[in-house]
């Protein structure tokens, strides 16, 4: 795929993001830079979905653009912007859940699983409305494809059959974007219960290895991992989960197949092993850290990034909103 529109998304709902986000989806965005137009947006309009301190939202959005400047993406390769700086996005959303069926949007299972676990005080009318705002996120920007995990599938299948039913029912403003289900990269699962993904609402972030931790910190969690009775450092999902999700993660740090690293520690312990492993991503993550302190330690250069961002954005959105506020009959 080359020289096609991309447009992806990330909720800046935590203080950092953690290793299966990065080698599981962020590493990919980076990737998807060099050879495509790509639109990348902190959804903080998003989060609002989870009650949290403003200053707390203030701070993870531009925490989490920091980070993805500091794992690679290139303000000046791609389009790095944050939704709420980009008006047309609300404004098309309210366009898409006049032409969303009631019924079909309660058929999303997000919804259905957040609002469970959430209970009927916790869930916001805005938790039920997420996927038509993430529809107008999308089909603003007009992409080809939208890389995104397994789990946002539905989502983007809705965001088609919207943009079907408007071209249909009104003019043709969208095009029709395919979901790029990220799967050629790692799936990182956690370190203390690794037949678990890693995810940012673990119970403990014991297991969960994040951009942002300290080497010390990173070098514990490694040395406390929870492997297997055995000796062979080998991957075997079944048999030894631990170690196979400890391979997984140095094979994709270090670029090195999992046969080489396993060849690699023949013979030795698994203590050398989870050191060696935790010294690959150290020093991976050392340098995104520093990158993202440094950005956040001088904010103006980042809010100046994001504003060029943003106004990039605006271009390409305000375009397709007044063409689809004039397809649907509101005056200009
Ligand atoms: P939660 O578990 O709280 O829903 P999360 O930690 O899975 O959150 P998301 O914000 O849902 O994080 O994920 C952002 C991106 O990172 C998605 O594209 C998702 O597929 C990817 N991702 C998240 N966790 C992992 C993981 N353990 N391995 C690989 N990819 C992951
Ligand atoms: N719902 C997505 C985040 C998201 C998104 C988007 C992804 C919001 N808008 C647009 C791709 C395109 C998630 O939870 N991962």
């Amino acid at each position: 795929m080359s020289n096609k529109r991309v447009l992806s998304g990330i909720q800046p709902t935590h203080d950092s993001f953690h290793l299966g986000n990065y080698l599981g989806a962020l590493k990919q965005w980076v990737e998807l830079q060099e050879n495509n137009d790509a639109f990348y947006c902190v959804v903080d309009l998003h989060a609002l979905t989870v009650e949290t301190d403003p200053k707390l939202l203030q701070q993870r959005t531009l925490v989490s653009a920091a980070q993805l400047i500091a794992i690679g993406i290139n303000p000046d390769k791609s389009t790095l912007f944050v939704q709420s700086q980009v008006p047309a996005h609300n404004q098309l959303a309210w366009v898409f859940e006049c032409i969303t069926g009631f019924g079909e949007a309660s058929r999303m299972t997000q919804f259905k699983d957040k609002s469970k676990k959430g209970g009927a005080e916790r869930t916001n009318v805005g938790l039920f409305t997420y996927p038509i705002l993430q529809a107008a996120d999308i089909l603003l920007y007009q992409p080809d494809f939208v890389p995104v995990g397994e789990d946002q599938r539905q989502h983007v299948e809705l965001t088609r059959d919207i943009a079907e039913r408007f071209n249909k029912k009104f003019d043709k403003v969208f095009n029709i974007p395919q979901a790029q289900i990220i799967k050629s990269l790692a799936k990182i699962n956690d370190l203390q219960d690794p037949t678990a993904k890693m995810s940012k609402s673990a119970a403990s972030m014991s297991g969960v290895i994040e951009l942002l931790d300290s080497a010390d910190t990173t070098m514990k969690k490694f040395k406390s991992s929870v492997t297997d009775d055995g000796k062979e450092v080998r991957f075997d999902e079944k048999e030894k989960p631990g170690i196979s999700n400890l391979l997984t993660i140095h094979s994709a740090l270090s670029g090195k197949s999992i046969t080489e690293v396993e060849n690699d520690f023949s013979g030795k312990g698994y203590g050398d092993f989870k050191t060696a492993v935790a010294e690959v991503v150290i020093s991976a993550l050392e340098p995104i850290a520093k990158r993202t302190n440094e950005l956040m330690s001088d904010r103006s250069e980042l809010t100046k990034i994001l504003k060029s961002g943003a106004i990039k954005a605006n271009q390409v959105a305000s375009e397709t909103l007044k063409a689809a506020y004039s397809a649907i009959g509101l005056i200009s």
